[in-house]
């Protein structure tokens, strides 16, 4: 019995040692480092009205090398504004440890260790809302990835067992309305490569069991993430391409090399940097550690995240700007909100007004009918209710955007509208 148990444990050692050297990435090589210029200088130059938006964006800058006193100190002055950082989402507090604690010296390696502790209180408060609540968490699965990567990274408890049993590719909450989200498989990964490492390190029956689930789950998740590869190389859309890419660097002994050419993909999202599809900095933030090749696991890895730094050229001009308003013209949209009914609107706006500009003259027309309330996030306005129905969690409803019967790719700040168009807000179950 003993002496079997050693032996297994022997193979157990040596698989798990030996996939974790494994690491294949790509990288935009540095004649086209000026190519990434954008990405810096949107994130660079936004103005953040919440320290906690630039938590992203911070420890994006700290991956590739690129240090910011500025939004340090902003993020450093939310902590201490808000000692028990209350109205963060587990997700959010999980960032901001991520961000503050990336890139350290390892004799500094250090992170509020009461930070750490608030973590594991949400995240079990995550765990115990699931159990309330139909398997439905206070936030969400891609929150859920962040937290176990976070406690992983900077040695909070969390179980393990816990852990395996709540990531398995048939969870519904790696779904919205049906469809994978690969962004939630892809951080999911991350975090669970990050629990597989420190199991290594661990010897007991249970630990290896463990350890057996979690290569499974990767395993599939992987291979769902590689389904979701378009034909021009982009993983899901082009902003859960950069996730997308770290997930499958961290895990290249689970598929085959003719299985993704990063190249392509890399090419793809150069391409797409000029158009100004990361004009968002959150967006932006989550392309570009993946364009040079680093991971979020490499965050507290000594010294590596200051290579390249001296690479790159920062130049602090202005943000990619807009196509100037000339004398405006205006256009007509329809405009609609269901929720059982359907009640509709015709709208006239400016040429280049975006979604919520439509959504503010029709509150106009009708406030009754049309009034709504938005909430800023880090990827910009968030839509939170309707004729003063609420999105909620609890019942994975929320207002869903589409264009002419179709979801569009993004927020109501963003998204610009075109003549003709028809625009709907519906009440939506993810
Ligand atoms: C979970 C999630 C949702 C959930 C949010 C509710 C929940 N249960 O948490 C649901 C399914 C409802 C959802 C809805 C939408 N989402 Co969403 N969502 C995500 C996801 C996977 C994680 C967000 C998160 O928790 N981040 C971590 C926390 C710490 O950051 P946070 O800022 O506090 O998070 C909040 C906001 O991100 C907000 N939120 C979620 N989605 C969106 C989208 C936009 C545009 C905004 C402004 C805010 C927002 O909800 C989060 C929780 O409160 C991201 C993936 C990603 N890469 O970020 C996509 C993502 C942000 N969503 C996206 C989109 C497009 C949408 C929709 C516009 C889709 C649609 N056509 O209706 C709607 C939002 C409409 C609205 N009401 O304003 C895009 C945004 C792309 C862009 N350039 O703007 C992303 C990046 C997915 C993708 N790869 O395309 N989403
Ligand atoms: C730089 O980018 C261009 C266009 O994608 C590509 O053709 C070229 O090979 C790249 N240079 C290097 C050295 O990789
Ligand atoms: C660690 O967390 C587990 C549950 O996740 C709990 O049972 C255990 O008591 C915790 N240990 C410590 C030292 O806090
Ligand atoms: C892992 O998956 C394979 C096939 O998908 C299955 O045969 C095996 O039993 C699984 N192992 C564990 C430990 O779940
Ligand atoms: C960490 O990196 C610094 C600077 O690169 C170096 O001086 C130090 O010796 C490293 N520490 C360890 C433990 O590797
Ligand atoms: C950096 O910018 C300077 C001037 O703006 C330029 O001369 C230099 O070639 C650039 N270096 C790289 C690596 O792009
Ligand atoms: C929509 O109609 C259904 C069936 O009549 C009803 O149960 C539900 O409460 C309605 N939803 C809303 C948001 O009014
Ligand atoms: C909006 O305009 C279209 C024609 O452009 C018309 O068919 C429709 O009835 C109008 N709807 C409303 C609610 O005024």
């Amino acid at each position: 019995m003993r002496q079997s148990h050693q032996l297994s444990l022997v193979g157990f050692l040596l698989f798990s040692l030996i996939p974790s050297q494994l690491c294949t990435i790509c990288e935009v090589s540095k004649e086209n480092f000026s190519r990434l210029n954008p990405l810096i200088n949107t994130m660079i130059n936004s103005k953040y009205s919440k320290g906690i938006q630039a938590a992203n964006v911070l420890l994006s800058l700290k991956l590739v090398g690129i240090q910011n006193q500025n939004l340090e100190q902003q993020l450093i002055q939310q902590v201490h504004d808000n000692e028990e950082n209350k109205d963060l989402t587990s997700g959010q507090l999980a960032l901001l440890i991520l961000a503050l604690g990336a890139c350290q010296n390892s004799d500094e390696t250090f992170v509020y260790s009461y930070l750490v502790s608030q973590l594991e209180k949400k995240f079990q408060e995550e765990i115990k809302n699931m159990e309330v609540h139909h398997g439905n968490p206070l936030t969400n699965y891609y929150q859920l990835s962040l937290d176990v990567l976070a406690l992983c990274l900077f040695n909070g408890n969390y179980s393990i067992t816990e852990v395996t049993n709540l990531f398995t590719l048939e969870n519904k909450n790696f779904y919205f309305g049906g469809q994978f989200s690969v962004d939630t498989g892809a951080m999911a990964v991350l975090a669970l490569t990050c629990v597989k490492k420190r199991i290594v390190n661990g010897q007991t029956e249970t630990d290896e069991e463990n350890f057996k689930h979690i290569n499974n789950h990767t395993q599939s998740l992987v291979k769902k993430i590689l389904s979701e590869k378009k034909e021009n190389g982009l993983i899901g859309n082009i902003f859960s391409t950069g996730e997308a890419m770290q997930a499958l660097f961290v895990s290249s002994n689970y598929y085959n090399k003719n299985e993704w050419n990063c190249q392509q993909t890399l090419d793809t999202v150069l391409k797409e940097i000029p158009r100004g599809a990361f004009r968002v900095p959150t967006a932006a933030a989550q392309i570009l550690p993946a364009l040079m090749g680093k991971t979020y696991l490499d965050l507290t890895k000594n010294s590596s995240c200051a290579s390249g730094s001296g690479n790159l050229n920062i130049s602090t001009q202005e943000p990619v700007s807009v196509a100037p308003t000339s004398s405006p013209s205006y256009i007509l949209v329809h405009y609609s909100v269901k929720i059982n009914e359907t009640y509709s609107t015709n709208v006239t706006v400016p040429k280049g007004s975006v979604f919520l500009d439509v959504m503010e003259e029709a509150q106009k027309i009708n406030e009754a009918v049309f009034r709504f309330t938005v909430v800023e996030s880090s990827w910009g306005p968030y839509i939170t209710s309707v004729q003063g129905l609420k999105a909620n969690n609890n019942h994975r409803t929320y207002w869903e955007l589409l264009s002419d019967n179709k979801p569009v790719s993004q927020g109501v700040g963003s998204y610009v509208v075109h003549n003709g168009e028809k625009l709907e807000v519906r009440w939506s179950k993810y």
